[in-house]
């Protein structure tokens, strides 16, 4: 099977979490778009999605499915996002596609995080993918020190020539070379410097299931 092959998998997989009659919340990414597809063939069992990035909410809308601002809604059941790392106790790295902030702020409104990766995305330990970090423009060069002070190699991540805007307005940092072996500790501690709105690494919300596409199908992890 090809990697598009198991991310449709996974996305039709992650169906059987959706509460129907509830608002969903939606991720950002690849993965997420066949899940999106997927979700459009059961769009009237639902009341709509709460959505973390631009990009998903176009594909949502376009598929007609109604997107509501997360403020409208006080909790969700379930949040539906990818990855680009996740390890075997459902702590992930997140941010590639850079809609971080608000993947953590839907998971954090969400009652249960299904994450729906490929095989590749599964890890022994976080930190081979460069960690995506979204900063304030004012705060990149002292964010980026602080994480040469730690061993890791910042770059700002670049979009035709000039520093990537966020949907936030803000910018991100990729950062090579780190060794996160206390997922939870690493968070908190980055998670306080100035100028850092959002670290890329899941671990305070981390997926409570992973359904990971595979040659022999998808296997839930939880
Ligand atoms: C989002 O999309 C992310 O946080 C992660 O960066 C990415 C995974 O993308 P894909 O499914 O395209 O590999 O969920």
């Amino acid at each position: 099977m090809t990697q598009d092959e198991l991310k449709a998998l996974v996305g039709q997989a992650a169906l059987k979490y959706v509460v129907p009659g509830e608002i969903v919340g939606v991720g950002t990414g690849s993965t997420v778009n066949k899940f999106i597809d997927a979700l459009a063939t059961m769009k009237d069992q639902i009341k709509g999605a709460v959505s973390s990035s631009e990009a998903s909410t176009v594909r949502l809308k376009a598929l007609g499915i109604p997107v509501f601002d997360s403020n409208e809604v006080e909790s969700l059941s379930v949040y539906i996002d990818g990855a680009d790392e996740i390890d075997h106790q459902g702590h992930m790295v997140k941010g590639g596609g850079a809609a971080l902030t608000r993947e953590k702020i839907v998971a954090a409104q969400s009652k249960q995080f299904v994450c729906i990766a490929d095989e590749s995305k599964l890890v022994d330990a976080l930190g081979a993918f460069p960690l995506p970090v979204e900063v304030i423009p004012m705060a990149t060069a002292r964010v980026m020190r602080q994480f040469a002070a730690m061993g890791g190699r910042a770059v700002v991540r670049m979009k035709d020539g000039q520093a990537l805007v966020t949907d936030n307005g803000q910018h991100i940092v990729d950062v090579k070379g780190l060794k996160i072996t206390d997922p939870v500790a690493f968070e908190t501690e980055v998670s306080q410097w100035p100028g850092v709105v959002t670290v890329g690494v899941f671990a305070w919300q981390k997926a409570q299931v992973c359904l990971l596409g595979t040659s022999q199908g998808v296997k839930t992890l939880n």
